[in-house]
């Protein structure tokens, strides 16, 4: 116990907006279970920013409890770690209310996933979209977590997240730990088979842009048949060969081979036998993902337990920052 607590604390979520990508695994969620040997760690299924789109209820429900099955599946232990759903903890919003009370209009306007998501859904660009970093904000800082370990989109809400810590510090005293995004070298944006200048992204209309973890392998191979590259036929990375740059950064990240290994494996040989490899690699990572994520859901009272234990001990934690913060700002 007394290790537990002298451990740094990480802190990271993912929406239920659909089926995890191959870019979130890769970027975010397979990273996540190894940080438990260094840190205290905390993972949330974020159902409430996955609002912020219009979403199915049907669906939003089916895909929280897959979502939190697919982090156990990855290796996340729930008896060690903290796994739980942000709507079963509403001192997330609480905070939130005070850290908004907090944040500039202009900081919220330069956020770019605010830009590309209102470009999106020109339909409903809703408040929430748009103060959508502040409640990740207090996600992080409600934990006092130093890490957060994201993909390269989310570096600018964590670093939102830091200056929001800060400015409430400056102003009430020392409250919120000053995060830090930890980002991977390799794989920290996953760009889309499609559309190699888009990230890949789980809300995609076009179902060819992305992998899904639970894709099965005829659908992997399909999808990977046809991923965008060039004419060129040549294996190597280059600014200018996006396509094929996305795919070694994918089969570096499934095999752990560096560029110079990958180029060498296909001198000589065509893009199909390259994306074919490519194919069979998260192939090989996914299937036993996939038997596991299907073991725990055919448990739904067991997956529901774990959730609640989750939430009684994240409540437990957040009640603690919570009355901290209501006190300094003066709330009687
Ligand atoms: N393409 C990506 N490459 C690397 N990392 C990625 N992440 C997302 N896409 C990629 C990382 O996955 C974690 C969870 O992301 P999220 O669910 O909170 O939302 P997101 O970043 O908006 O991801 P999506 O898949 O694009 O969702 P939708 O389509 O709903 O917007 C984060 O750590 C993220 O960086």
């Amino acid at each position: 116990m007394a290790e537990l607590e002298t451990k740094k604390r990480v802190f990271s979520g993912i929406q239920p907006s659909g089926t995890f990508t191959l870019g979130n695994y890769v970027g975010a969620v397979r990273n996540w279970a190894p940080l438990q040997k260094e840190f205290d760690c905390i993972y949330s299924v974020v159902n409430m920013h996955a609002i912020t789109v219009r979403q199915q209820p049907a669906a939003l429900r089916r895909q929280t409890y897959e979502a939190a099955a697919m982090l156990l599946a990855a290796g996340i232990n729930p008896k060690q770690s903290i796994v739980f759903v942000q709507s079963h903890v509403p001192q997330h919003t609480q905070l939130s209310w005070v850290l908004a009370c907090n944040t500039m209009f202009g900081e919220l306007s330069r956020m770019t996933q605010f830009k590309d998501k209102s470009q999106k859904h020109t339909e409903n660009v809703n408040a929430g979209l748009f103060t959508y970093p502040v409640l990740m904000a207090a996600d992080i800082l409600l934990y006092g977590a130093h890490g957060v370990p994201v993909g390269e989109d989310q570096k600018q809400h964590v670093e939102l997240a830091r200056n929001i810590a800060q400015r409430f510090n400056n102003a009430y005293s020392d409250t919120f730990i000053v995060p830090e995004p930890y980002i991977q070298k390799i794989g920290g944006r996953i760009m889309s088979l499609q559309n190699p200048a888009a990230k890949m992204s789980k809300s995609d209309e076009n179902i060819n842009g992305f992998i899904s973890m639970q894709d099965d392998a005829d659908t992997i191979v399909r999808k990977f048949k046809r991923a965008v590259t060039d004419s060129e036929a040549r294996v190597y990375r280059s600014k200018e060969k996006a396509g094929v740059s996305n795919l070694m950064d994918i089969y570096a990240a499934m095999t752990g081979k560096t560029d110079a290994e990958i180029e060498a494996e296909f001198e000589g040989k065509g893009y199909g036998d390259f994306k074919l490899a490519v194919a069979q690699s998260v192939i090989d990572v996914f299937a036993p993902l996939q038997q596991e994520h299907a073991r725990i859901l055919a448990d739904k009272a067991e997956l529901e337990r774990i959730l609640e234990d989750g939430a009684q001990r994240a409540q437990h934690l957040a009640n603690k920052m919570l009355a901290k913060v209501y006190k300094k700002v003066g709330f009687v």
